[in-house]
């Protein structure tokens, strides 16, 4: 198939943080094959989300742009409306345009609907809306209602006689449905903050939802459905240049990985959950090998944000943690302005074409859509697509593919509340905030200061010492690039 354009897909971790995995230094999680993708692969040391949490993360993966331009693009609850406008172009209908058969697995987390969804009908404004020919997702997170599958636009396994009904406000809870802070003797997991609302499978969520009994899913068996419907998508799709973005609920809470992985590690379910996830990278990678797709396949390893341990529940993850430092050597984790909250691992692989080893290019997650595109033979700004699509997306596929060790010069990262900071070269500028400097849920560091923060990474990787006052002459620089950036294309 000496013509074929490769195939593409991106496996996006759910809250891994740079050091949870072997390959970047972790020695208590076990993660064979996520290791083999490095070791066969291109690993990034200087690979970035663009946001600290996930709706801003994924959506600059998929559309190309920063959060920032869209102020939806914050962390939405599981009934918010769709987030991306199905006029615009975004990575997968770039792709389809090239060719591609495109589909989505795992998490969405971007929205669905109008925000008046009916969840028993055909649902419009769904990934099959914005460039994906196929879906099979949870609608928000696994923390989150409605804790059902949709397959392509309909709820999977429901029952007319039983049907949906889905709400975000206290004020309209179903009376008498069990929720965690009423009816704790239900639950096997506890809550820790937040997550007090309706009990699906012994574990209170964010919201409340009542009916659709026989649709709902099992946490413990949500891994190998996910990993079941990518595996059936490569298969379907064998013969035909694809794209698959699958997209893992682990380690996100809540963690109940499957009994099979309970115990592997002694870090707790989030460790476990750990293992699970790079179990299904290995039976996805198995199944290409199989079908002889390996080195016809560029395969994307990374995550949408930082790690971070209590994020709700009572599961041991701080308890448990030990020596374990899931953000490596980087300061603050999810939620966070500083490099834990967006610098995450980040592998390419794709033997035979892309040489092993490790770039220290700077390259981020926005830079997917234009990369790709011209890999596809698409490239953005040829003609066939707007001019405002994809704006703060970089073509660095020669980074991404090794040929070249320089990436990105600079690029914005943000924090809770859409608070940005400038990465450039090796500085980072956080702009003065009055914000709290620890989250009092997780307890994670915000990079919130009453003072602006300059870190020098090259010599400082772990952001300890603030060079701001020693440095005005970058301080300036870097605040004035930033709101150039930030003002260089209309917001959405
Ligand atoms: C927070 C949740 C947290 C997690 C996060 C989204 C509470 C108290 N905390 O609001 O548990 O769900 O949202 O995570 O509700 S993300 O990875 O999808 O961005
Ligand atoms: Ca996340």
């Amino acid at each position: 198939m000496p013509d074929r354009k490769p195939n593409i897909i991106i496996m996006y971790a759910d809250d891994l943080g740079f050091g949870d995995v072997g390959c970047y230094g972790c020695e208590a999680i076990a993660t064979p094959n996520i290791d083999r993708l490095a070791q066969n692969g291109l690993r990034f040391t200087e690979g970035y989300a663009t946001a600290a949490t996930c709706t801003p993360s994924r959506y600059s993966l998929l559309t190309g742009d920063y959060p920032f331009r869209n102020p939806q693009a914050q962390i939405l609850p599981g009934d918010a409306p769709l987030i991306i406008d199905p006029e615009r172009a975004t990575l997968p209908s770039v792709l389809r345009g090239a060719g591609y058969a495109t589909g989505i697995v795992g998490k969405w987390h971007l929205g669905i609907g109008d925000g008046a969804v009916d969840w028993n009908e055909e649902i419009n404004g769904t990934p099959n809306d914005v460039g994906f020919d196929e879906s099979f997702i949870m609608a928000a997170t696994n923390d989150r209602v409605p804790c059902v599958y949709l397959d392509n636009r309909r709820v999977v396994g429901l029952d007319p006689a039983d049907p949906i009904e889905v709400t975000y406000a206290q004020a309209k809870a179903f009376p008498g449905e069990p929720t965690g802070r009423n009816n704790p003797e239900l639950l096997t997991m506890r809550y820790s903050h937040g997550h007090d609302c309706t009990i699906v499978n012994g574990v209170s969520r964010i919201g409340y939802m009542r009916g659709g009994k026989a649709a709902l899913w099992t946490d413990e068996d949500m891994a190998d459905v996910f990993v079941g419907r990518a595996v059936d998508f490569v298969e379907r799709h064998a013969k035909e240049p694809f794209f698959l973005y699958y997209a893992f609920h682990e380690p996100h809470v809540p963690r109940l990985p499957h009994p099979r992985f309970a115990g592997t590690t002694g870090l707790g379910p989030r460790g476990d959950a750990i293992v699970e996830m790079d179990w299904c990278v290995g039976r996805l990678m198995a199944k290409l090998d199989e079908l002889g797709l390996t080195e016809e396949t560029i395969v994307v390893f990374t995550s949408d944000n930082g790690p971070v341990l209590d994020d709700g529940y009572e599961d041991g993850a701080a308890e448990l943690a030990g020596d374990h430092r899931p953000a490596g050597p980087l300061r603050g984790g999810k939620y966070s302005r500083f490099d834990g909250g967006t610098r995450v691992p980040f592998i390419v692989h794709r033997p035979g074409h892309i040489a092993p080893g490790v770039s220290s290019a700077l390259v981020s997650q926005v830079d997917f859509a234009a990369s790709f595109a011209a890999l596809a033979g698409a490239p953005l700004g040829s003609g066939t697509l707007p001019d405002d699509a994809a704006v703060d997306s970089q073509n660095v596929l020669a980074a991404l593919t090794g040929e070249s060790q320089a990436g990105r010069a600079e690029l914005v990262t943000e924090g809770v509340q859409a608070n940005t900071v400038l990465r450039h070269e090796n500085w980072v500028f956080l702009p003065a905030h009055d914000g709290p400097r620890y989250s009092g849920t997780t307890g994670n560091e915000t990079g919130f200061s009453h003072w602006d923060q300059l870190y020098d990474l090259s010599i400082d990787v772990s952001q300890q010492r603030n060079l701001a006052i020693e440095r005005p002459d970058k301080v300036e620089q870097l605040r004035r690039r930033l709101e150039e950036l930030r003002g260089a294309a209309k917001t959405r």
